[in-house]
């Protein structure tokens, strides 16, 4: 088989540039590994930038999360002793989108059979090669058979864990990498959420986080040692502790109940230089990681998608290559600067092991002076509701 793009990986990344490619006329096939009900069972990102919604609404498939989502104008974060509400709205005039990721995978999902997107599931074995030769193309086994798709172009959208990241070689591309040492506990449960937006709490027992999918649905994430398993954390030890570290006065509104989901996600920051190698192109988190702290990554994923189905429409609308040379370092620039923000949260955030008394107290020092500084609540603002693309 011969086509435009091959796209490996049918998460928000490669399912955005497939339909992005396939409104303009480019003709894209995706190849995921797994099943759908396997792709959507992945509970994620809950958070949503304008980017992101701005691709939906581009997309036109929008009418479900302007239906269901929530808009929020600020943000709190929490000390143990208080509150601290960002009003994002009144300091940047924008706000964010909550509406969880899986029902944003769905609503891509469902349009891309809608419109006849070609997306293989559980396509095993996916092999890159000759990415950077005359005839690069992608070898896969459906039901047992051996396929082969030469293509012109290449994404890589197969996340932290795919193979197309590993066909770049280390002479050719590098990472920068930061593991940090603890993780989050998250739970999902249909109980009503114990705010109206957001809280981020540094405790001294550790970070929390309440968050929510809808207003029936709630999403709470603690900072765990990495050496603990969710048999470490049954509902009843998990519902006293978010209670203690959200502090009393969120802690009177919270409602508990059954867990839904339970998990545990290790936090890193990473980054592979460059994003493209011969016909193949990273986006999304097989190019790059951030800890969830700062809500970015499935907002990066969908900003490297905004740049690179450009790049690619010049390429079959013109052959202009420059977009697609320039790939890499304007997808880059953006996501240096989502690191940083969600390195400096999960900094600010979280008890660090090694954390003396003496990082405890810059911590609260920083959080006391975004309680009072216009200035360092604008900073956060404008990170928090994404920066320009
Ligand atoms: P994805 O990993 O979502 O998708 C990659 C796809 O490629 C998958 O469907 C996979 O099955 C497929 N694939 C992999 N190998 C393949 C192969 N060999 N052949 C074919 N297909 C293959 N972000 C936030 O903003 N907030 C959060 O709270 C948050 N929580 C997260 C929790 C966890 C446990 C993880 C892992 C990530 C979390 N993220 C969060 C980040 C997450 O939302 C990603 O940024 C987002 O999924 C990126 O989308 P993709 O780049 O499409 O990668
Ligand atoms: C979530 O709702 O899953 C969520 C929200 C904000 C974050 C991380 C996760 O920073």
């Amino acid at each position: 088989m011969k086509t435009d793009v091959v796209i490996i990986g049918a998460g928000p990344s490669g399912l955005m540039l497939a339909h992005l490619l396939h409104a303009a006329g480019v003709n894209p096939i995706v190849l995921e590994r797994h099943t759908q009900e396997h792709v959507l069972s992945r509970i994620r990102a809950g958070v949503l930038e304008s980017t992101t919604t701005d691709v939906l609404v581009e997309l036109g498939i929008d009418e479900r999360m302007n239906r269901e989502s929530l808009q929020h104008d600020g943000v709190v974060f929490a000390d143990g002793e208080r509150l601290i509400r960002i009003d994002m709205a009144a300091l940047t005039g924008r706000h964010v989108t909550v509406y969880g990721q899986t029902e944003v995978t769905k609503d891509l999902i469902d349009a891309a059979e809608d419109r006849n997107i070609h997306v293989v599931w559980e396509s095993e074995d996916v092999a890159l090669h000759n990415v950077d030769g005359v005839d690069p193309h992608i070898t896969y086994t459906k039901n047992g058979k051996e396929e082969r798709v030469d293509a012109k172009l290449i994404a890589g959208c197969d996340g932290f864990h795919g193979p197309s990241r590993q066909v770049i070689s280390a002479e050719t591309g590098r990472p920068f990498e930061l593991i940090y040492p603890f993780g989050w506990l998250g739970v999902l449960a249909d109980v009503p959420p114990c705010t109206e937006e957001l809280i981020y709490a540094n405790h001294e027992r550790g970070f929390a986080l309440a968050s929510m999918r809808s207003m029936s649905r709630s999403r709470y994430y603690i900072q765990v040692p990495l050496d603990q398993t969710i048999d470490d954390w049954p509902d009843e030890k998990f519902w006293d502790e978010i209670c203690t570290r959200l502090g009393p006065n969120a802690a009177s509104h919270v409602t508990r109940g059954p867990s839904l989901e339970k998990s545990i996600a290790p936090l890193r920051s990473f980054v592979f230089e460059p994003m493209n190698h011969g016909r193949l192109f990273l986006a999304g988190d097989a190019a790059h990681i951030v800890p969830p702290t700062g809500a970015k990554g499935l907002n990066l994923a969908a900003s490297d998608i905004v740049y690179l189905s450009d790049a690619m429409i010049a390429y079959f609308k013109s052959g202009d290559e420059a977009a697609l040379k320039g790939y890499s370092a304007k997808a880059l620039a953006r996501i240096w600067k989502s690191e940083r923000f969600s390195w400096y949260l999960t900094k600010l955030m979280h008890r660090f092991p090694e954390n003396a008394d003496f990082d405890r107290r810059m911590q609260l020092a920083e959080l006391d002076y975004l309680a009072e500084s216009e200035a360092m609540q604008t900073m956060l603002a404008e990170n928090y509701v994404g920066l320009p693309i």
